[in-house]
């Protein structure tokens, strides 16, 4: 393993926090080099374009944060997670108290139509839940909480029973965990329907709006959920 140094500006955040993150996640050895703005007039005297960060990979400096940021979460040694929280996530509202891998939450029970919500999307589905009872209709809901490993079983009894099995989840549909689940249930009769994340550029915003763009919102959805269940 080379001897790793960055320089960076003394403060949680701009171009190398993710980098100082990606390696101290992976467990990756760095001397993590920081200096206050004034001092910064003397060290862009030494480093190339008058820009940081710079990083000495054994001596030698290079320069980019996106190829520093590459290098560190394309070690292989150990497990990198690099995740930008941004604005409030709302679950259900009550803190998940337990979690075993493997074991969804079913929060109703139903017949015909399942709602199977990932992270934050439960309390989207979960009002869409509440406008399809109003409807009359009894569709299951459930949290998936585990992804890997899906609760499998509880899936397989989900889409047995079921005609149409809708999946929630704020991430991009393709590759999802909404595709795997199609996949397990794929012998199964019901027809299953991601909703999530388009495979286009979304632009820049508050999430409320964006989701309103993409049509991610309970209304929405309900919309196409009922255009479904008439077809
Ligand atoms: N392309 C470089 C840009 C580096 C950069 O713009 N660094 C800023 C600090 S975040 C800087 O050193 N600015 C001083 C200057 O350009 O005079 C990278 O991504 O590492």
């Amino acid at each position: 393993m080379p001897q790793l140094k960055l320089s960076y500006f003394d403060f949680h955040g701009g171009r190398a926090e993710p980098i100082r993150l990606a390696l101290a996640i992976g467990g990756i050895a760095f001397e993590d080099h920081r200096f206050t703005f004034p001092e910064f007039a003397e060290v862009r005297k030494t480093v190339p374009f008058g820009q940081v960060p710079v990083m000495h990979v054994d001596g030698v400096q290079v320069t980019q944060s996106d190829a520093m940021l590459r290098y560190a979460a394309g070690y292989q040694d150990g497990p990198i997670a690099i995740r930008y929280p941004r604005g409030i996530a709302v679950c259900s509202g009550k803190p998940l108290k337990e979690f075993s891998p493997g074991k969804a939450k079913t929060i109703h029970k139903g017949k015909k139509i399942a709602l199977l919500a990932a992270g934050d999307t439960l309390g989207l589905a979960s009002e869409i839940w509440q406008k399809l009872k109003d409807k009359g209709h009894q569709p299951w809901l459930v949290n998936l909480i585990s992804l890997k490993p899906l609760d499998e079983e509880l899936l397989l009894e989900v889409g047995g029973g079921c005609q149409h099995v809708f999946t929630f989840e704020s991430n991009s549909v393709i590759g999802g965990i909404g595709s795997r689940i199609a996949q397990i249930l794929a012998e199964q009769a019901c027809k299953v329907v991601n909703f999530g994340y388009p495979d286009h550029f979304v632009t820049h915003g508050k999430i409320s709006e964006l989701h309103d763009l993409i049509g991610f919102t309970a209304d929405k959805l309900l919309a196409d959920i009922e255009a479904r269940l008439d077809g």
